[in-house]
């Protein structure tokens, strides 16, 4: 896509580790659900001269001179995520999710103080409180889990009585590998019965938000939506917070990034979220996000036709998790290694109280936003599950891999990445 023309006179090591990831990338098929392909203008946006500016602070308020074009960008960056979400508030300085989240925890909570969120088996994520990380030294995270694994229906009863005991002062939905539509509404009554503050992490479906494909947790009373902007919003890498209304916590969320947590922003990044902020408010983007929603669906078909275990029974978003222990008899390390060598990306993934290790988990989670954005339709994912299913069903066999491999590029040749999406 660009032709590095400087790195490759310079740095020849540099140069071919990129075009080797910009062939990996062309050549294979992308089904990690928290990936995608950004546009062209969002990499020329990302590479551009903003990347030598600091700008600590925050539009009008910075504390080094030299902001006139600084302030423009990211006065655009938050416009057009407040439209999006129909947010009052919006900080796009997060440099990930996980500082979209720690900064959240730092601006409402006292060290001590509880948090109700998603246990990680379940579909969780570790900044809703893992123990490996550091922000449970500081705060008390209490965890609900799904109620039934066959149709991932979440145990909000089990979530209420939780919030009366424990009397958490953040509610928090969201997930990284979960893929039901949640029930905001049930949710947020919770949240206003214990005094909570409710938070949806959107980080895995901000774009189908964004997009009108799923619920706006917005439109049941939510009072924050944390993200990342890398995953179907199709953005650069990077973290977003928004705030429904109250301008007391926006304040505090902003005086927790920084000075709290953050130094200077990363202010190509947030040219960048701002081009691809425009892009998802196109009428296209409304498409994409309705088609991720249907060839998840034509994924889910084939497997269920052949008798595969999905966890959760389906889908209602992007991605799928498919017990490969029980389906195939293989752990979620062998399939992720088979599909790999066969040009299929995706990642191994626990399932709900997971018998096996989480380095041999027993699932696999994979998605379909950046094939959708190749252009991918439901025959053609429906192709991809059924090369998935023959590989997983004798992932030992290499000459079948090998001639996957061909099958893979032939797709990949017929859905190449895009430049623009507008
Ligand atoms: N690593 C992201 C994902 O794959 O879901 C979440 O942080």
């Amino acid at each position: 896509m660009f032709d590095y023309e400087f790195i490759k006179k310079q740095d020849k090591e540099v140069y071919e580790a990129i075009v080797g990831e910009e062939r990996r990338q062309a050549e294979g098929l992308e089904l990690i659900p928290s990936e995608n392909y950004v546009s062209k203008a969002v990499r020329e946006a990302a590479a551009s001269v903003l990347t030598n500016k600091y700008s600590e602070g925050y539009p009008g308020k910075r504390y080094y001179g030299g902001q006139e074009f600084t302030d423009k960008v990211e006065e655009l960056a938050r416009g057009r995520a407040k439209k999006l979400f129909g947010a009052k508030f919006a900080n796009i300085q997060p440099h990930s999710g996980a500082n979209a989240n720690i900064a959240m925890y730092f601006a409402l909570l006292q060290p001590g103080d509880t948090v109700l969120g998603m246990d990680l088996s379940h579909g969780g994520h570790l900044t809703h409180g893992h123990p490996v990380t550091y922000i449970t030294k500081v705060f008390n995270f209490v965890r609900y889990k799904i109620k039934d694994t066959k149709t991932g229906e979440i145990d909000y009863e089990g979530m209420r009585q939780m919030a009366l005991e424990h009397k958490p002062k953040i509610l928090l939905a969201g997930f990284s590998s979960y893929t039901r539509e949640l029930d905001y509404q049930k949710i947020a009554e919770i949240a206003k019965e214990v005094g909570a503050i409710s938070v949806m992490d959107a980080a895995h479906i901000a774009g189908l938000i964004a997009g009108g494909a799923l619920k706006n947790p917005f439109d049941f009373g939510f009072d924050i939506i944390t993200s990342t902007t890398h995953k179907t919003l199709r953005g650069p890498r990077g973290g977003l917070i928004l705030v429904r209304e109250d301008e007391e916590i926006a304040k505090k969320i902003d005086k927790a990034l920084f000075p709290g947590l953050q130094g200077g922003p990363l202010m190509h990044q947030v040219a960048a979220k701002a081009v691809a902020f425009g892009e998802a408010l196109q009428p296209s983007f409304k498409t994409y996000a309705e088609q991720v929603l249907k060839n998840a669906k034509a994924m889910e078909r084939v497997f269920k036709e052949k008798g595969i275990e999905l966890v959760n029974g389906g889908t209602d978003n992007h991605m799928l998790l498919l017990n490969v222990q029980s389906g195939y008899g293989i752990d979620g390390a062998v399939a992720e290694s088979a599909l790999d060598k066969a040009g299929i990306t995706l990642n191994k993934n626990v399932i709900p109280d997971d018998p096996n290790l989480p380095m041999r988990p027993s699932g696999i989670r994979f998605g379909v936003p950046a094939i959708t954005s190749r252009g991918f339709d439901e025959v053609a994912v429906a192709q991809v599950a059924e090369i998935m299913h023959e590989i997983l069903s004798d992932p030992q066999n290499e000459e079948l891999i090998t001639k996957k491999k061909e099958e893979v590029k032939e797709l990949a040749k017929r859905f190449p990445i895009k430049e623009s999406y507008v």
